[in-house]
């Protein structure tokens, strides 16, 4: 392709597209351009390019089950509807066994990952987390545990007095596989101040990250956006992603994480503007040129906007869920779960080819009944 077959509305944008079309790196300062600019269109036809030259039409999904174990968290992140405080009537924490439980009732045919995050509860400690990844592998063996963020890693450490990279081997040792991108939120310290002042920080988060990748593990990584931050806070976070893969390259998909205000501290805020998801969509795509997979995760941008984002730099739309509760109890719209049949029509209906792949993107043979 060349620059004259993709139509500029924004003129000034050209010098980035040269760049973009040339495989050449943008810059903090293309970022802040690119957040600056109003073409959409523009912008997406160039972050289209890079995620056709990378997946051509392929949209991955997979066959996936959330479950929390725990809503008790003594943070109160602004930002979160999720945690409850221990006296509250609707805290719980779910023993090993009823973890178990819950997967063998809501677990979908053909599963190959359940997806595990909860609040940060002092009273649990190493054992707990190790205990309910032990039980899952022993009842489903073939099942890939994708559990924890940093910013529990780093409290269980705390808790439990080891270093992070001791957790980290205990957790793996019980049978985690991987761990999801969550807690990332913004990594600017003075966002970080105002939106979740307690949590680890950016140096937590990615030490954690860096204990993992130098042990060969994988994991995601997010942004939280469309609530007090601005353009710049958003492109210093995905440079920070993108220095942290040059040096050790685990992260296999970045997944910006729209905001949703609903019963949160922020409930006044209005949330990112549709624009503002797709034009983020587009810019992460542009931005990390080494992160392989951009997620448009459904449950948080709604299904259709999800298909929008597969032609806007988006090649992924996450999986079935089944029972979603941290967007719901901030007012998501979305079903708690799809079907395997409904993500196959919904990736076809955008003219996308579905891919079913396991949670290291390795790809797996379509299911036969719905495929
Ligand atoms: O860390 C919490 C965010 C994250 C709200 O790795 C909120 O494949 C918007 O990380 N509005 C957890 N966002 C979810 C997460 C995730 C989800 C799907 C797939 C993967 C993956 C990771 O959700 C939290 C926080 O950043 N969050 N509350 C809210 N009101």
């Amino acid at each position: 392709m060349t620059i004259m077959a993709i139509y500029l509305a924004d003129k000034n944008l050209e010098p980035i597209a040269e760049k973009v079309l040339a495989g050449e790196r943008l810059t903090r300062e293309d970022g802040h351009a690119l957040y600056a600019s109003f073409d959409l269109p523009g912008i997406g036809t160039l972050a289209n390019h890079v995620r056709e030259r990378l997946h051509g039409s392929k949209t991955y999904y997979n066959i996936n089950l959330h479950i929390n174990p725990t809503n008790t968290c003594f943070m109160s992140c602004r930002f979160c509807a999720f945690g409850r405080k221990a006296f509250n009537e609707k805290s719980y924490i779910l023993k090993p066994e009823e973890i178990v439980e819950r997967a063998r009732l809501r677990m979908p045919k053909g599963c190959s990952e359940i997806h595990l995050v909860g609040g940060l509860d002092p009273r649990l400690k190493i054992e707990y987390y190790c205990g309910y990844i032990s039980a899952l592998k022993a009842a489903f063996p073939e099942v890939h545990i994708k559990t924890l963020t940093p910013v529990e890693v780093v409290f269980i450490a705390r808790m439990s007095k080891m270093t992070i990279g001791q957790v980290i081997e205990r957790l793996a040792d019980a049978g985690m596989g991987s761990m999801p991108g969550g807690g990332a939120e913004i990594f600017d310290s003075e966002i970080r101040e105002q939106i979740c002042e307690h949590k680890c920080d950016a140096e937590g988060w990615f030490e954690t990250h860096r204990e993992l990748h130098t042990r060969g593990f994988k994991s995601n990584c997010t942004m939280l956006y469309g609530h007090i931050e601005e353009p710049r806070h958003r492109i210093d976070h995905l440079l920070r992603l993108r220095d942290h893969q040059d040096l050790y390259g685990g992260f296999q998909c970045f997944i910006p994480l729209s905001f949703h205000p609903a019963n949160t501290a922020f409930s006044h805020l209005p949330g990112p503007s549709g624009f503002l998801e797709l034009q983020t969509i587009a810019i992460s795509r542009l931005m990390l040129d080494n992160i392989p997979h951009i997620k448009a995760y459904w449950i948080m941008l709604g299904i259709k906007q999800a298909q929008v984002a597969q032609w806007l730099g988006a090649n992924d739309i996450d999986g079935t869920v089944v029972h979603e509760e941290i967007y719901h109890d901030a007012g998501a719209k979305t079903p708690l779960g799809m079907t395997v049949a409904d993500i196959q029509r919904t990736i076809r209906e955008c003219g996308r080819t579905p891919v079913l792949r396991n949670t290291i993107y390795e790809e797996l043979p379509e299911p036969a009944a719905v495929g």
